[in-house]
């Protein structure tokens, strides 16, 4: 009996390293850590009733920012292991099949737990307020999508503990990710975490198209639309076609491995090239739904530092909404080398490069917006302009990628991997701390300190050179990507050596930006205005930090850039006010129910990785309950009373 418990806890817990042991202690710390903190404070019910609860977008907003830095920081630290175990030739620091589940993990957390939940933080702190609406179209469902995130994340990094990380690469190749090649419940983990979290992601994009097609406030007309909503809906459009793909080819997968299909097997009728084009039917589409919303946070950033109307607005809405349409033909690009036909390739390659041209079409529109601008250099527009030739350089080395026949030299090589950490963090990266940085002040109430601001942005931009650059050359020099380790005859040691002493710059230039945070929380400088930057659009036309209703009385639009307009108009003394005349507002209500019900997926997704049927079935009843008790909760809205409309305001400093 002993033997039996002592037998299943050896491989239901992850043992034998001591950095898993180490982080089994930290895990177990923190959370004693902040279960007495909030027990001691008596903070349990502020908790529940304030954020976990919540409908509010920007505390959704909120939330999901949190949870994206805490899974850049643990994606950060996967990185620096990589590094440090390939910064000299034959080193033991990790072993191959560590090596192998610390890519794994990068990669997918970098992705889905860090990239998606970061943009999606930034679509919630900002399109309500930018398009004068007081929530998005579906609150309740907007919660529903952030915890659905939360368990799927939860899910996964639950394997570094509980039965083992995956180890088969972020998009989980068959035949390797088969039961035959990886029996164990990691790969497993990796489906469901994925899956759940996925979702999640297909439910905000419908909820941010339903949010900018129908909440904007009257007399926004689409054209005169600020470039990020535009970008947010290029995106959502690209995640609603894009998604259900992903989902079902995660489901193929998990029937191959739980109940024998052979969909993806090599025998039985089945072929793994099928799991390939699939993943990157959705995986391609996915690299534009991070990129694009970063080129709608340029152009707000550029158009208010540059002081002028963006150049080029039609043509930058244009090619957002051309570069969704192209970004679902081009995913064969991605496997040149596996034998098809040379028309086929041909299509691919060609489709490939004609997306650098509305790309450049927007790179053109940013810089003609500098000519004769008064360019003001603060951090978002620091990382702004930091991005534009780090982006070039992602784009022409893409496009080399992209010419095929050269392609059999490059592939998977460590080309690839500086082409694509060009393009990921100089577009996504770059252009969310940018976004960060720019409606921080929105969110907060105040701006992120300067000068520890510039020490981290000089560390991040020399330490992603000394990284990444070398690491083309290692390319070319025949170094493979997921190689764990090398001989020193290869001749590959100081280009190796030079890239992770860059890496770890960059690891250092972002704990100054956890010392910026919360350094800023204490001596940060308030923004009394609402408008810190002298902005242009509407989410600036209200005190900061926003209240909850976001607009006391909803703005009646005229022109695109409508803050700055009035603005400019009471300057020059031709603006006429209008009455205005406060009224109830309706608001949603909070619900305990999204986040009970994301703890059912979590526990019907924990069934389903260790193949516990039993488990699974309670989970998705569990699920199922909670959607029959909201269906016939109907008391889910309330109104504000004009009273404490105008105490709010008048608290904020605006008096109606
Ligand atoms: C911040 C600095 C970063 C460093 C130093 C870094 C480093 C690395 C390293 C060493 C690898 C493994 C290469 C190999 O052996 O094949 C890797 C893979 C990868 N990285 Fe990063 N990375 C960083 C940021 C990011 C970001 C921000 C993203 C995405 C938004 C990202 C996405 C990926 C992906 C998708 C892979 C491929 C994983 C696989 O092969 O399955 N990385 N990175
Ligand atoms: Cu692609």
């Amino acid at each position: 009996m002993w033997e039996s418990i002592k037998d299943f806890a050896s491989t239901f817990f992850v043992t034998g390293d001591p950095l898993i042991y180490g982080a089994d202690v930290s895990i177990v710390l923190t959370v004693a850590a902040i279960v007495f903190v909030l027990t001691k404070y008596k903070k349990w019910g502020w908790l529940w009733r304030e954020w976990l609860t919540t409908v509010d977008h920007k505390r959704i907003g909120i939330m999901y920012l949190i949870a994206s830095l805490l899974m850049l920081f643990r994606g950060g630290v996967d990185a620096l292991m990589m590094r440090t175990q390939l910064a000299f030739p034959d080193l033991t620091f990790l072993h191959s099949d560590h090596y192998n589940q610390i890519f794994t993990t990068h990669g997918t957390i970098m992705i889905f737990f860090m990239a998606m939940p970061m943009m999606f933080g930034l679509f919630n702190m900002v399109v309500p307020l930018q398009i004068g609406a007081r929530d998005v179209a579906f609150p309740f469902l907007n919660a529903v999508s952030f915890w659905l995130f939360m368990s799927g994340a939860l899910l996964f990094n639950l394997s570094f503990v509980i039965g083992g990380s995956p180890s088969g690469g972020w998009l989980s190749y068959p035949p390797l990710t088969e039961k035959a090649f990886s029996p164990g419940p990691g790969q497993n983990f990796w489906i469901w975490g994925v899956q759940i979290s996925g979702i999640g992601s297909l439910a905000t994009g419908i909820n941010f198209i339903v949010t900018i097609l129908k909440m904007r406030a009257p007399g926004m007309k689409l054209m005169k639309m600020p470039l990020f909503s535009w970008s947010v809906l290029s995106s959502c459009l690209m995640i609603i076609l894009a998604f259900p793909v992903l989902t079902i080819t995660l489901s193929l997968l998990y029937l191959d491995r739980f109940a024998g299909a052979h969909f993806f097997t090599i025998d039985g009728g089945g072929n793994p090239m099928n799991y390939i084009n699939l993943i990157w039917m959705w995986g391609h589409p996915e690299v534009y739904i991070v990129l694009v919303p970063a080129f709608g946070i340029f152009s707000e950033v550029i158009a208010t530092f540059a002081k002028k109307k963006i150049f080029g607005y039609t043509s930058m809405v244009w090619s957002l909404m051309s570069i969704a349409v192209v970004s679902f033909f081009t995913w064969g690009h991605h496997f040149f080398t596996m034998g098809t036909s040379a028309s086929v390739i041909a299509f691919f390659a060609i489709s490939t490069m004609v997306i650098a041209i509305p790309t450049g079409a927007k790179i053109f529109n940013w810089l003609f917006t500098f000519f004769r601008g008064r360019i003001t250099f603060s951090l978002p527009m620091m990382w702004t302009l930091a991005f534009i030739p780090c982006f070039v350089i992602g784009g022409a080395t893409g496009v080399m990628l992209a010419a095929a026949p050269a392609d059999y030299q490059y592939h998977n090589s460590y080309f690839l991997i500086a082409h694509f950490h060009q393009t990921l963090i100089g577009g996504p990266v770059f252009g969310y701390l940018a976004g960060i940085y720019y409606w921080w002040p929105k969110l907060f109430g105040f701006k992120l300190n300067e000068r520890l601001g510039k020490w981290a942005f000089w560390l991040w931009n020399i330490g992603f050179y000394v990284c990444f650059m070398p690491q083309y050359a290692l390319g070319f020099m025949g170094m493979t990507r997921r190689y764990y380790t090398y001989t020193w005859d290869l001749g590959w040691a100081s280009l190796n050596l030079v890239s992770t002493v860059g890496a770890f710059l960059m690891g250092i230039g972002f704990l100054f930006q956890g010392w910026q945070i919360l350094y800023s929380i204490k001596h940060g400088e308030r923004d009394t205005t609402g408008d810190p930057w002298n902005g242009r659009t509407l989410e600036w036309s209200i005190p900061s930090p926003a209240p909850f209703y976001n607009f006391a009385v909803i703005p009646q639009v005229k022109e695109a850039d409508d803050f700055w307009a009035t603005k400019e108009a009471k300057a020059n003394g031709t603006y006429k006010a209008e009455p205005v005349h406060l009224e109830p507002i309706h608001m949603p209500k909070n619900s305990g129910i999204p986040i009970i019900m994301s703890g059912f997926w979590f526990i019907a997704g924990f069934g389903f990785v260790f193949e516990w049927t039993w488990i699974a079935v309670i989970g998705l009843i569990g699920v199922a309950l909670c959607m029959w008790a909201r269906s016939f909760d109907y008391d889910d809205a309330y109104y504000v009373p004009v009273d404490e409309v105008r105490r709010t305001e008048a608290s904020l400093g605006r008096v109606y």
